[in-house]
Formats: C-alpha cells, structure tokens, sequence
C-alpha cells in the first residue's frame, strides 16, 4: 500500500529523507549484538527520562547519525511550530475547523487561553469543580438514589472515545479505587452488554453516566433508551431520573430532550477529541472511582508530561524519541505493526486504548491538503501484557516472518507486593528484550543441544528451529509505581508521539471520518433486516448475508 498515486510528496522528496533511504544501507545484515560490543556507551546515549519515566531505546536498529537524521525530519517538519499551535488553541483540525484543545483539560486552570476572545480555563475550571462536588457527593453518601440508598454501582454508557480511556483507567487505577463502588461500562449495540448489567445492578444503587460527546451515536442512545426504560419500570415512573441518570456531553439539548435533567449535565467542548477525551467529565466514571484528589494527580501527571513535550529540545523529548523511531521503522523498515506490552496485567487494556488513539488518529491515506501519501501512516497497534504474552504472540514475535517492533512497559514496584511475585515479572520482562535483541547463534543452539545428549543427526535436525535471530527492536518504558500522575504522564507521552508522528506525515490526526461514516452506515440496513421480502438494494454478498441471516432468524422464530 506504500504507493498509492502518482504524487510525489514534499516528505518523501527531501534530502532528509533521501538519507535515511541511505541510512538503511549500513544496517544491511548489521546485528545489533555488534552495535552494543562497539559502543560501550549506548545505554546511556540512548535512553531519556522525563516525568518519572526512564526510556531505554538503545534496543534499536539506530546509530547516532541515523537519530541526527530522524530528528533533522522531525524539525523540518516543523513539529516545534505544529505543538506550539495546538497548545495555543489554533484551529489544527481542518476538516472540522477545530482547535484541537485536550492539553488544556490539565492545564492549570488559572493560566487563561484565549480562543476566540473566549477564555476557554473557567469553563474547565467550573466542570473540575462540578466533577469534584459531585465525585465527593457519591463517595461521602449524600448523594443517594431515589429511594435513598447509597450509590454502590455506576455504568458507564459510551462508546469509542467515550469508553476506551474511561474503562483503561479503571483496571490501571483499581488500586487507588474505592471498592464500595463497582464500575460497568457498557459500550456495544449488542444487548449481551446492557442486558448483563441490568440483570445485576440493584437500581436503587444504580447510577447512569450516559457519556457520548455528540448525544447521536446510536449505540449510546439505544443503551441509554434501555437502561432508562429498565429504570422507570423498577422505579415505577420518570421520577428517579433525576438521581440515576447524568450526561457526560458537548450537546445538552439532546441530554435534557432525553430527560436528563440540565443540573445533571457535565459539559463538553468540540474541541475534545473523542479519544482524548478523559481527561475532562468523559474521566468521571474514574474521578468516582478514585476521589477528584487523586483524579487530579492524573491530570498533574499529563501536564507534566506536556511541559516536557514542548520545551525538551527534541533530542531529548520522550514523545519525538518514540515517534521517530516509530517512523524510521514504519516508512524505512516497511514495519506494519507496533506491540505494546506492558508488564502489567492493571494495563491489560492499555493496548486497546492506544489502538484508537493511534490507528483512529493516523490511520489515514491522505494528507492535510488532500492529497494520497505516497507513504505508509499508522502501523497496526497490537499487543497483550506479559507474562501472559509470552505463551501466545510471542512466538511470532521472536521468530515470525514480519519485521515487528515493540514497547515494553513495568513498574519497578507492585500495587500488591505478593513474595517475590513481582522480581519475576521483571526478570521476564527484562529477559525478553535482551532474548528479541540478542537473540541466539548457531554454536549457541548446538552446543546446547550437545549437552542434552542430541545425536549430530537430531542437532541438524533441530537447529534452525532452535535459531533465533535477533535483531528486534524494542523500547523499553520503566517508572516506579503505576501511581496516577504517572498513568497520566505515560497516556499523555503516547497522545503526544501520535501528535508528532501526524506532523510528520502531514496528515490531520484529529478527524475520524471512517468513524462518521459507520455511524450512519447501519441505518439504512436496519430498514433491509425489517423488511419481509428479500434484499435486492445491495451487492450480490450482501443481498445474500441478509436473506440468510432473515432465514436464520426466522428458523428461531425471531423477527
Ligand atoms: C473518537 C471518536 C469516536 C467517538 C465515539 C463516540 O475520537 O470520535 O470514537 O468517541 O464515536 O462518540 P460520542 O462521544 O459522540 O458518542
């Protein structure tokens, strides 16, 4: 997919770029095992640290001059100028005609920014502050439900932005959590998901965060419609509401048109992204869950993390080290896909969570002036946490066939010290970065299977499945304890990296137009799956998967 038209891009005709082109010659049947013999001092050249996380990138297929190049491409893209614009609030989103304004959710709220001649900060201010009397309300009891009960259960009801980070944040942070409240979220159409939730949650204790930025998507609103039809049935009428249901939304007409009452309102701003959206009320499933205290250590966490974004110089910026090493890999390597494995399993759905912010952010094909890329954007994100991993995707990763790169996440310290579980943890951790890096030679697998007493036929035999190359470049993240300024720096460095690689590319990071169009997709099929006769408006496929499915349908006897 690398050439996709005709146009040759500025990118890919500079002479930066031309000598990375170059710079892959030297690492041409090059192991890294000799990069590490000949430089004694790469560990130190190559690691940076910043906001309580220490970054090793020594484990790459990089030398000092091949960096020089990467971040000679990083300044003339001028990602120096694009950060300061989006910090200032400048309209960086163009197809929407928005400024893209996530960093001044946890900016300190009595620094104004103006957009507009409107100082976007009280408004942030004011919603913190509601988070906070409302977060303190619940936690103490005094916000109770109708009947008076304590809230003990609150569901999450969004999708996509409105879910991913949210429901990341509550297996992260759970150690930090109040264990009296349960958290659900429930996010697909499918009824498996609001019907398991119903089924178990007392109402009286119930509380509803209908979280959806637009008020439109149709998962949201079908799983609101429900989880307030259920309400009003249990409660006995429309009364309750106003004690169980709250709006998380940029559109609160739609929220009080669907009887969520305006107090009850949390207000958005469109220029949130979806998936940079937990920082703000979007984040008050775990504002709950923690206390506003510790929800603002997470925000402290990521304005740190943004001041060192915009004013380490790029050599030593966490987010452009990983952005361009990602680039060099993406556009030189012909890398597809990118592994985050944190060891971690409070971060097991850490992966899922980067998936949208870097594949719904970069996975475009077109440029900012509209123009197809005659390079490749977002890799495919993916990965699992460790120990676990290593029984499942690891095999591809030591020994498939596809060039991979990886991060590797850990925490020195353990949420639950349990003996000596967590030295473990670390000695795995540590011995599969050096185990994809070094890898294994031929005299290695051979003599280890001398000693075990291999006939020379059985050695032979053995020995090119026992190999291991090498050669695979990893990152490794380490920070002291997932405490929540550190979440909140570490989710803000992968927010900022995906910032940069768009500005690279030349591509708006901030639309999601094949999100737009599913979210109208389905409509039109709903009318094919009602009607009795059979399909005909489709493709041929399609025409036949719906009178299937109807034929399906019919044999259980559902309409
Ligand atoms: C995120 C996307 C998308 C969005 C969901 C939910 O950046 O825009 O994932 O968050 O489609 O949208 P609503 O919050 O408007 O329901």
């Amino acid at each position: 997919m690398a050439k996709r038209g005709l146009h040759l891009s500025k990118l890919t005709q500079s002479s930066v770029w031309k000598s990375l082109q170059k710079r892959l010659q030297p690492f041409d049947g090059l192991h890294m095992r000799s990069l590490f013999a000949t430089d004694p001092d790469r560990f130190e050249r190559f690691s940076a640290e910043a906001c309580g996380i220490f970054l090793d990138y020594s484990k790459n297929l990089i030398d000092g001059e091949t960096m020089d190049l990467l971040f000679t491409l990083a300044a003339q893209a001028d990602v120096e100028g694009w950060r300061a614009s989006m910090f200032a609030g400048e309209r960086i989103n163009t197809t929407e005609n928005r400024p893209v304004l996530h960093t001044a959710l946890r900016r300190e709220t009595d620094k104004p920014l103006v957009i507009d001649d409107d100082d976007v900060m009280p408004g942030v201010a004011s919603v913190l502050a509601q988070m906070r009397e409302f977060s303190d309300a619940v936690r103490d009891g005094s916000w109770t439900g109708a009947t008076g009960k304590r809230i003990t259960d609150v569901v999450n009801v969004g999708i996509g932005g409105s879910n991913l980070g949210p429901r990341m944040l509550d297996k992260a942070l759970r150690p930090y959590a109040d264990t009296a409240l349960r958290l659900h979220f429930v996010s697909s159409a499918g009824g498996g998901m609001i019907g398991g939730v119903l089924a178990e949650a007392p109402w009286e204790s119930t509380l509803f965060l209908i979280s959806s930025k637009t008020f439109t998507t149709e998962e949201t609103i079908l799983n609101a419609r429900t989880a307030r039809d259920w309400l009003v049935q249990q409660s006995g009428g429309e009364d309750a509401l106003s004690h169980h249901f709250l709006a998380i939304t940029a559109n609160k007409t739609k929220a009080t048109d669907f009887g969520i009452p305006a107090e009850n309102v949390f207000e958005l701003w469109d220029w949130v992204g979806g998936r940079y959206s937990l920082w703000s009320s979007v984040g008050l499933s775990a504002a709950l869950a923690i206390g506003m205290d510790r929800f603002e250590e997470l925000l402290a966490g990521a304005r740190a993390m943004d001041e060192h974004f915009q004013s380490a110089p790029l050599q030593e910026n966490l987010p452009v080290i990983l952005a361009m090493l990602g680039v060099w890999y993406i556009n030189f390597f012909n890398a597809k896909a990118h592994a985050i494995i944190p060891y971690d399993h409070r971060l097991s759905r850490f992966p899922a969570y980067l998936q949208q912010v870097d594949m719904e952010s970069n996975g475009k094909a077109v440029d900012r002036d509209g123009q197809a890329t005659d390079y490749d954007t977002a890799p495919v994100i993916w990965g699992k946490p460790g120990t676990d991993c290593q029984h499942s995707i690891f095999q591809k990763l030591h020994q498939g066939t596809d060039f991979l790169s990886a991060d590797f996440l850990a925490a020195a310290e353990p949420h639950t010290p349990v003996g000596d579980h967590h030295k473990v943890l670390l000695a795995n951790f540590l011995a599969q970065t050096e185990a994809l890096m070094m890898g294994n030679t031929e005299d290695d697998v051979r003599a280890d299977l001398e000693s075990r007493g291999a006939s020379v036929e059985e050695t032979a035999a053995l020995l090119p499945h026992k190999l291991f190359l090498g050669n695979r470049p990893t990152n490794t993240l380490l920070f002291k304890r997932l405490d929540p300024f550190t979440m909140g720096a570490l989710i803000a460095l992968y927010e900022h990296k995906v910032f940069v690689q768009g500005v690279v590319w030349n591509i708006n990071s901030f639309d999601q137009w094949g999100v737009e169009l599913g979210k109208n997709l389905a409509d039109k099929m709903l009318g094919d799956l009602d009607n009795d006769g059979p399909a005909h408006l489709h493709d041929a496929s399609t025409n036949g998967l719906i009178n299937r499915l109807k034929e399906f349908r019919r044999c259980r006897g559902i309409r």
